[in-house]
């Protein structure tokens, strides 16, 4: 690093110190805290993007969201070159940077990881980074920080993308870096062309049957619901009345974190709603889940990440197994694809036992998304969903070359076949490659429902979820539990996991563990049991051993 380099990260850095006590972790998704805190976080990390895209040759997305967290909370994540987050081999390099006592110290780490990296600063391309925040009124003063960290970096330029959802911005970083123009635009013709062409190889009889063409959907108050608004004014099938659109708090009582949580109504939501087909996004539009109303009642009948992961795999595997022709040994078979889902230990019981009934290879990876598109990313065709509804399906490079050629071939022999070629090519252009998005998720949902000739009821019955229940708790450390097997058994505290272990056996089809969040600073608890009431007696009375052995206070 060049003195000229130095003196200018000296000068920068001094504007940004870091908050006194602080101490910053790059978690399950990003850095996140409350928004008074994150300057200097938010500094460090445009320096990090721009060392990234130097590194990679490549244009890096950085977003300004703290996602379902509450609005005075804000965060920061980076999107690889690909469009996916950033490589896990980084993430020790970001919490010593975020935590850096001073500019002195900060500019030591530097030097020694460009070192390590051979990161060569003056003789390298101008660096990209696109930026992009959701609508907390923090962003704007968070945006600002993170440009001065990456033009902090000589000759690294910040693209300002303005307001947008977190899928978005991966979106267009993977754009961008496959050459194709990466505007918002472009990524509404992408999702709105593939839908059409879904639509226009509904099955005949399929098509009117069963399903309203009414969507009913909550914003979060956040970014997806603004962007919803404008796609909606292009489709042809489909009315969407889109409600929490911005007037009200983000993410409070609202959103697809709350729905999915708490299985009550959001606000806005009421009687008038009953048995419609409603969804929620959360606050940054990554996170998709659908309800329904109850008659009569504030509750819902929740259809969560397992069941959009159940109709997505239905669909795929009806899809693959037309292509792949009659059992009469005259179809093509030179090239059999791989079809795989991947789920947490979050996911209900009763989806992974009828994702394996379909005969279908279900892994398992800790929570966060990083972990679980990796996992994907090794089939042709990988199906990942969190409960939460964070997930998308990812088309290998492989395959889709081979299907092109197919549907070429299968244009003059089978009209079915060649459909189903299609649909699965629209379905790759249509859900988002590089990361979980709810609106390109959406989209999907409605179209495979309408190829399905399915109610959101008849959705809902593929199979009954066993009861429930997921609490935080608030301890005076949550990094002293440490945890293994996708985070299905506690390593520390010594004991906890015996003493849950004892307590889930009481309980008929009982299963419970324990996680730190990686994104606000409480214990995860999550229980299921045969039934409502148990799966609640069996969480409480894990509440109680997190706290005896880790210290106090529910949240
Ligand atoms: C993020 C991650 C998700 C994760 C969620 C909760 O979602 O992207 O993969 O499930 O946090 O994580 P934790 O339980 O560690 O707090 P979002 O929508 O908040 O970005």
């Amino acid at each position: 690093m060049n003195q000229e380099q130095q003196s200018l990260l000296l000068r920068s850095a001094s504007c940004f110190p870091l908050p006194p006590g602080a101490k910053f972790s790059y978690g399950t998704s990003g850095f996140r805290a409350n928004a008074s805190l994150l300057e200097s976080t938010v500094f460090r990390v445009g320096i990090l993007a721009a060392l990234r895209s130097i590194q990679t040759r490549s244009v890096i997305g950085l977003m300004i969201t703290a996602s379902h967290n509450e609005v005075s909370d804000n965060g920061v994540k980076l999107a690889d070159p690909s469009g996916g987050m950033l490589t896990q081999s980084w993430e020790p390099f970001a919490d010593s940077l975020a935590n850096a006592p001073d500019p002195h110290s900060l500019l030591q780490l530097l030097d020694d990881f460009v070192k390590k990296e051979n990161i060569i600063l003056e003789a390298s391309p101008a660096a990209e980074v696109l930026l992009g925040r959701d609508t907390r009124p923090s962003g704007e003063t968070l945006l600002e920080a993170t440009k001065q960290g990456i033009t902090s970096i000589m000759g690294a330029t910040a693209s300002d993308m303005g307001i947008l959802t977190t899928p978005q911005l991966h979106w267009m970083v993977r754009a961008k870096n496959k050459g194709i123009e990466a505007t918002e635009v472009n990524y509404y013709d992408q999702i709105l062309a593939s839908f059409r062409c879904l639509l226009d190889y509904v099955p005949q009889g399929n098509s009117s049957k069963n399903v309203s063409d009414k969507l009913i959907v909550d914003g979060a108050d956040g970014v997806g619901g603004e962007k919803l608004e404008k796609m909606k004014t292009r489709l042809g099938y489909l009315t969407i009345d889109v409600r929490n659109c911005g007037d009200g708090v983000l993410n409070e009582g609202v959103g697809a974190d709350f729905v999915q949580k708490e299985k009550v109504v959001p606000r806005s939501f009421g009687p008038a709603d009953a048995g419609m087909r409603c969804a929620s996004l959360d606050g940054d539009a990554d996170r998709l889940v659908y309800f329904s109303v109850l008659l009569n009642s504030n509750k819902i009948d929740l259809v969560d990440g397992d069941k959009i992961l159940s109709l997505f795999a239905v669909f795929l595997k009806e899809q693959l197994g037309i292509l792949n022709g009659p059992e009469d040994g005259k179809s093509n078979k030179s090239y059999q694809p791989s079809l795989g889902v991947v789920q947490t230990a979050y996911a209900n019981g009763a989806s992974t036992d009828y994702l394996k009934q379909l005969g279908l290879e279900v892994a398992l990876t800790p929570t966060g998304v990083k972990y679980l598109h990796e996992k994907a990313a090794e089939y042709d065709i990988g199906i990942y969903f969190e409960a939460n509804g964070h997930g998308t399906v990812l088309f290998s490079d492989n395959f889709l070359s081979w299907l092109e050629i197919k549907k070429q071939e299968l244009s003059l022999k089978s009209k079915d076949q060649h459909k189903a070629a299609l649909r699965l090519l629209a379905v790759s252009r249509l859900i988002n490659q590089a990361v979980g998005d709810a609106l390109s998720g959406l989209f999907l949902v409605e179209a495979i429902l309408k190829h399905m000739g399915w109610s959101i009821h008849k959705w809902n019955e593929l199979y009954q979820d066993l009861p429930s229940r997921q609490l935080k708790v608030k301890v005076v450390d949550r990094t002293a539990v440490i945890t293994e097997n996708a985070e299905t058994k506690v390593v520390n505290p010594a004991g906890i996991q015996e003493a849950i272990d004892a307590e889930t056996v009481i309980y008929p089809k009982g299963r419970c563990f324990i996680r730190p969040s990686g994104t606000e600073d409480v214990v995860r608890v999550y229980a299921e049991a045969s039934t409502q009431e148990a799966a609640d007696s069996l969480a409480n009375s894990v509440v109680r051993l997190v706290e005896q052995y880790l210290g106090f206070g529910r949240s």
